[in-house]
């Protein structure tokens, strides 16, 4: 029987497990990455851990969430993450040097090799036959040493790719058809592997739009195979020599196969709030528009940004319509300014904003309230954007730029022909804005520059024989780690600081839920069903922890969230019987007599709701690392244990 590509990377990495579906696996990690919103605490951890040096092949350090520098805390951390990766091994991509994902496909990139991550969009390297996989900042410190990372041996589903993109039809259309089959659950699991005679027609940085966005399915991660196309564009990286020819056996077996013709495309758009929430522009018809914005790690390549230029070209943007674009790296920037491209933009009103994620993170550029913005982007939360009851959708760079000129949600294809748009026989390579570590030998003598907003990683305790607590806060389905701990210009700098960032715990759902948790001492947080999907980012985890949380019950977990608790020491369960999520209210004591006794011995723990009488089941699915974890109170302490 043949192998998945999948399967083929993942059985070369392993390290712990057999390749059984659904059971826990260790695999070596190659590469890993981080970002300065999650980097700084990923780094304190590592810190932590008493690792001198990186083990990994590369690591990189980027500089591209926090760059609004609203203060000093920003730019602290800044520094902290640049004095840290000088110090132990690990590449700085400086700020301006662009977003982590788009960067690290352009030039870090290997094909067949693993990358995790501490961001959920780190499997845009499925664009070039990576497995890249979003995780949380521990487990990036602990790859980082050398440590394993674990997953649940995934399900693989074949995308199977026919025909060709019509005119105007996008990659970002591709992925909204994805997203419209499979929904922001479907996907947890399992990895996508993109097949089919329609693959050699897309572009790397097509295909790697559509890997990124795979994390909106709540997949593991997904993968291209590697070939001519990722050769081409490599070469023009200056970077051939990394390429092998990678992809799945003809006669590889998967667990689901999905058929799309992308003749059939049409462009279409993710509507508020969620982006599995998709409809087609004629669908929608000519909606009017307040604003677009253009880039973030979804959309922001060379090709994105010359295809909006061309549409911008001699014209100029409509009245009532603020359009901005942020180019996804140096290198896409400084080629739209020598070839004119850029010009073009500005000429037509675009405000060009620096290469970073800016408002696709809420930095910056909130609509107006009850404002439609249309946004290349990959998230369309609710508040994500800065504004309360902002409507966001999400659509291709083509919709993004017709939409710009008429101020009307506008189907490219009245544009007429398309002119044929290639990637460049050589891109501008300059990577004078990484900076390489120091050599082992020179490592002492690099200080680690600590500002005042750095505060230290808050502590947990081992697992409690009973956890006796209240119920602080009971919320629904689809809650989003933007709902957890939102970010935004205000709460971002913050992330440094947990005890200051946990004041907007859930603020979003319940702004008195941090003086209530805090109050409580103790608490458990009851929630519906994709609990937690979204971001990597552990401040999800570490605010409810340092708030006091000790157990979260939902219907289903989002992977990364999930991983990111039992790593904090916070007991992840589900209801048995969902009917019973509808007995239980806020402010209800629960009680789990001998949780770790309950753990060791079953997947099925009692639970008591002493206020209204009755016991209810919770299914728990760990694995030994897992529940030596817990009972440790966390992956640190966990990690210290084995270490001591
Ligand atoms: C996001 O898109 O939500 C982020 C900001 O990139 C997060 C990471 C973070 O919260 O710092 C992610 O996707 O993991
Ligand atoms: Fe940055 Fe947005 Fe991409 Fe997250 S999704 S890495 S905030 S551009």
């Amino acid at each position: 029987m043949g192998l998945t590509l999948t399967e083929k990377i993942l059985s070369k990495h392993l390290v712990e497990g057999e390749m059984i579906k659904g059971t826990e696996i260790g695999i070596k990690i190659d590469q890993t990455l981080t970002q300065d919103a999650t980097g700084t605490m990923a780094y304190l951890e590592f810190e932590a851990m008493g690792v001198p040096r990186v083990k990994t092949e590369r690591s990189v350090a980027y500089i591209d969430h926090n760059t609004l520098q609203n203060g000093f805390m920003n730019m602290d951390d800044h520094r902290f993450i640049g004095s840290v990766a000088k110090k132990h091994g690990i590449y700085f991509s400086r700020p301006g040097n662009g977003i982590c994902h788009q960067v690290h496909l352009e030039r870090f990139g290997v094909p067949g090799k693993t990358l995790i991550g501490s961001d959920s969009h780190t499997p845009t390297g499925g664009g070039i036959g990576m497995i890249a996989i979003g995780a949380g900042g521990m487990d990036v410190a602990v790859a980082m040493g050398g440590g394993t990372y674990y997953i649940t041996c995934p399900k693989v589903v074949k995308v199977n790719l026919t025909g060709k993109l019509s005119p105007w039809v996008a990659a970002k259309d591709v992925i909204l058809e994805v997203l419209k089959i499979m929904s922001v659950k479907g996907g947890v699991g399992k990895v996508i592997e993109y097949c089919g005679e329609g693959v050699k027609t897309l572009s790397v940085p097509e295909r790697a739009t559509i890997t990124n966005m795979g994390a909106e399915l709540g997949a593991t991660t997904s993968i291209f195979p590697s070939d001519e196309v990722t050769l081409s564009f490599l070469k023009a990286q200056g970077r051939e020599d990394v390429w092998t020819e990678l992809k799945a056996d003809d006669d590889a077996v998967y667990d689901e196969v999905i058929n799309i013709n992308l003749s059939e495309l049409v462009p279409q758009a993710a509507c508020p709030h969620s982006p599995d929430n998709v409809k087609t522009c004629a669908e929608l018809g000519e909606m009017k528009i307040d604003q677009v914005c253009i880039g973030s790690c979804t959309n922001s390549s060379l090709l994105d940004m010359l295809k909006v230029a061309y549409i911008l070209k001699g014209k100029t943007i409509h009245p009532d319509v603020q359009l901005s674009i942020a180019p996804g790296s140096k290198q896409v920037l400084n080629m739209l300014a020598e070839n004119g491209a850029l010009a073009d933009m500005i000429g037509a009103g675009a405000r060009i904003l620096e290469s970073a994620c800016g408002p696709c993170i809420g930095m910056g550029q909130s609509p107006n309230s009850k404002g439609i913005s249309l946004r290349t982007f990959n998230r369309n939360f609710e508040g994500r954007s800065g504004t309360k009851d902002g409507q966001i959708y999400l659509v291709s760079p083509e919709v993004a730029a017709a939409s710009a000129l008429t101020g009307v949600l506008t189907d490219p294809r009245t544009l007429g022909d398309m002119p044929e748009f290639v990637l460049p026989e050589k891109f501008l390579i300059n990577d004078n804005m990484v900076a390489a570590p120091a050599p082992e030998e020179e490592m002492d003598s690099v200080e680690v520059l600590r500002g005042p907003n750095i505060k230290p990683f808050p502590t947990s305790e081992p697992l409690a024989e009973t956890i006796k607590a209240g119920v602080s806060l009971k919320v629904g389905d689809n809650i989003t780690t933007d709902h957890i701990m939102p970010a935004g210009a205000k709460i971002l700098p913050l992330r440094s600081n947990i005890p200051e960032i946990s004041k907007y715990c859930f603020a979003v759902c319940d702004e008195k839920f941090h003086d209530r948790a805090l109050e409580m001492g103790k608490s458990i947080i009851v929630g519906g069903s994709n609990y937690g999907q979204g971001s990597s980012r552990e401040h999800a985890a570490l605010a409810p922890l340092y708030l006091g949380v000790k157990a979260v019950i939902t219907k289903s977990f989002a992977r990364i969230h999930m991983a990111n608790l039992i790593n904090a020491g916070i007991v992840p369960m589900t209801f048995a019987n969902e009917a019973d999520y509808d007995k239980i209210d806020q402010g209800d004591e629960l009680e789990i007599k001998n949780i770790g006794k309950q753990i060791a011995e079953s997947n099925v723990i009692k639970v008591t709701n002493t206020t209204k009488g009755f016991d209810f089941d919770c299914n728990v699915s760990f694995s030994d690392r897992q529940k030596n974890m817990l009972y440790a109170g966390g992956l640190l302490p966990y990690t210290k244990q084995l270490n001591s």
